[in-house]
């Protein structure tokens, strides 16, 4: 049996929610891949909620519950054990510190670069952990969700009619994507009981904090732990409801700037729970690093201008690596509307 490590109790950062109990969407929508509306339904849930739940979605259950095992294990090591697949800088292993500019979280996580050779990976075979069934458990998921973000991206471009209709998909299929993976644990939070926070269920200890995503789309699948939370556009936090069995869709940034707005990138963020720990695996996919970037001209209504400036998505990257998670990426980018 896997036992994953004990968290200590440093102090975090805590949200108060604004209602009392949460929230849980209950109509997130849900996008049936295999199923002829699945077109219009992405393009409707990109522009009201820059988010979705995918069923149907292709990526094998067993290559799923194989790297949740292998991540499980990685995760249950000794921390200086963890500690050799080298700092998340950019990419390794990282402990409650997200990012180079002061973001804490009740997390600790695996951050990769999709086209790295994972035979680089310096992983310990200590106790269940075995180096190679983690790599290869690495690659099949990856292939397979890769495929994934293939197909919704050419379902995007479709619904939206506009040529090719692979636009958004040759993006992150290309060799040189910049695409990351990232296996984020969230381990139980026995702190949010012993500061009496227990009688108090609208304080939260956050696991990972607000923020939108930089890339173009990002495909998350997680354990049944509850913490995701999405805001709708009002600013409610509202609850995702886990589900094991499919993956939940972030429109990112550049996919907003690719719409010119239409499709929006979704704020999110993951409480951390009292009880359970909660095991995340998210493919972000990228651009190529020297991609421009800019609103498609197709997409730019008659009468309406460009909202954004044409950037490459290594000047996007340079900027949103400097900034710290909450803050607003895209009004660096922004057109000022002419008066
Ligand atoms: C958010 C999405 C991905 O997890 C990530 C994150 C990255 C990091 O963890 O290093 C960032 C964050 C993310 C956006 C702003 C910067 C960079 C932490 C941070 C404070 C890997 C990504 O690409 O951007």
């Amino acid at each position: 049996m896997v036992v994953l490590s004990k968290p200590n109790t440093e102090k975090y950062t805590y949200v108060r929610n604004s209602k009392p109990a949460p929230i849980f969407l209950s109509n997130i929508p849900l996008v049936d891949l295999s199923k002829p509306d699945a077109k219009s339904l992405i393009v409707k849930a990109c522009e009201d909620f820059g988010f979705f739940k995918v069923v149907n979605h292709g990526v094998p259950m067993d290559a799923i519950t194989r790297l949740e095992y292998e991540a499980a294990n990685f995760f249950s090591l000794p921390l200086h054990e963890k500690h050799k697949a080298g700092p998340a800088n950019p990419f390794g292993y990282g402990n409650k510190h997200i990012g180079r500019n002061g973001d804490t979280g009740w997390v600790e996580y695996l951050l990769l670069n999709t086209n790295q050779d994972f035979n680089s990976l310096k992983l310990s075979p200590v106790s269940e952990n075995n180096p190679e069934k983690f790599r290869s458990a690495l690659n099949e998921y990856i292939t397979a969700v890769r495929k994934m973000a293939r197909e919704i991206l050419d379902l995007m471009a479709e619904g939206l009619n506009i040529q090719p209709k692979n636009v958004f998909s040759r993006l992150v299929t290309d060799k040189q994507s910049d695409s990351v993976f990232r296996l984020n644990h969230y381990p139980p939070c026995p702190e949010l009981a012993m500061n009496g926070v227990k009688e108090d269920p609208t304080e939260n200890k956050i696991g990972f904090g607000e923020h939108t995503d930089p890339q173009i789309i990002a495909l998350l699948r997680s354990n049944n732990t509850s913490g995701l939370q999405i805001s709708l556009r009002d600013g409610t936090w509202v609850s995702v409801p886990p589900d094991q069995s499919s993956f939940f869709v972030n429109v990112g940034d550049s996919l907003q700037v690719m719409t010119n707005g239409r499709f929006k990138s979704v704020k999110h963020r993951v409480l951390a729970n009292q009880f359970k720990s909660r095991l995340s695996m998210i493919y972000f996919a990228g651009p190529p690093l020297n991609q421009k970037i800019a609103p498609l001209p197709s997409l730019i209504l008659t009468g309406k201008e460009s909202l954004y400036k044409e950037f490459t998505w290594f000047e996007y990257k340079t900027s949103a690596y400097g900034t710290r998670l909450a803050d607003n990426r895209l009004c660096h980018f922004e057109r000022i509307a002419a008066s």
